[in-house]
């Protein structure tokens, strides 16, 4: 008989110590970093709720290596530790049923998805705060396969609601004045689409029907960004974009202005042009 000698568990200063390498090879990223691989893959911030979701990310990240080193240190580890050694025919003994090993399996990855399930629900929360009396409410009417912006009431034209849709011809335009808080309001006249912008590390389903969902969010960075449909709505799904321009309070007011003196006032629930695609001069809509 093969003596199997007593295994030793990664112990726990072991653990720790993976653990504080995780969090200081972390520790230099920030989601307003220059580099890609400091933001790890996500686009530069853009919006007061840009943090929750951060965070969320930084600590799934951290996990994540956590696990990898463990995992990969144990396929390692196993192999060389309970070879087969020169003398022996039979190599190690076989384990099977092994009840605390199979518990632990169990156990650990519901951990895993019970922690990463709470702080997903707390960033959610607090991605979702309403802002009372928000300074500007701007309604996103999403439909096959075009995005239309209707700015409600804004102060520069006086109350009276302009709006901005796309056409064959142009992408939409969506303007926010920066730092300022905006309600959206967001519907569709025939079936579900989600309404993106990256760069806030937001994004929202677009309901048709009586569901109308909402929320508030500050964008706090200027730039210009696309915005995306990111719910599978149809065949030109992926046409679906919209500029997203964040300027200063004077910019935006001039930008309502105009929209007024080319007379788009109003307040559409959808395209003129519906079915067909923005910023193509073809017609291949249906
Ligand atoms: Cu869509």
């Amino acid at each position: 008989m093969v003596q199997v000698s007593e295994r030793r568990p990664v112990g726990r200063k072991k653990l720790a110590a993976i653990l504080a390498a995780a969090v200081v090879l972390l520790s230099g990223c920030s989601p307003l970093d220059e580099s890609e691989l400091k933001r790890l893959a996500l686009p530069i911030a853009g919006s007061d709720r840009s943090e929750p979701m951060w965070h969320l990310w930084l600590g799934a990240w951290i996990t994540t290596l956590v696990v990898f080193v463990v995992v990969f240190a144990l396929i390692l580890y196993a192999p060389i530790r309970y070879r087969r050694r020169r003398g022996e025919e039979a190599g190690p003994s076989q384990i099977r049923y092994n009840l605390p090993i199979e518990v632990l399996y169990t156990i650990t990855p519901v951990m895993i998805v019970s922690v990463f399930f709470f702080h997903t629900v707390q960033a959610q929360s607090t991605m979702l705060e309403d802002v009372e009396n928000p300074d500007h409410t701007i309604e996103v009417v999403g439909s096959k396969w075009q995005w239309t912006f209707n700015y409600l009431e804004p102060e520069a034209t006086d109350g009276e609601t302009v709006y901005d849709q796309g056409d064959t011809e142009h992408l939409p335009d969506l303007y926010l004045p920066v730092n300022e808080s905006v309600e959206f309001q967001l519907t569709s006249p025939d079936v579900i689409h989600s309404f993106w912008v990256p760069e806030f590390y937001f994004k929202m389903d677009v309901f048709p029907g009586s569901q109308d969902n909402s929320f508030t969010m500050t964008p706090n960075r200027e730039g210009t960004f696309t915005g995306r449909c990111a719910e599978f709505c149809g065949i030109y799904h992926t046409r679906m974009l919209f500029n997203v321009h964040v300027v200063s309070r004077d910019e935006y007011d001039a930008h309502l202005e105009e929209l007024e003196e080319a007379g788009q006032i109003g307040r559409p629930q959808g395209p003129s042009e519906a079915t067909k695609i923005a910023g193509t001069p073809d017609d291949r809509g249906e």
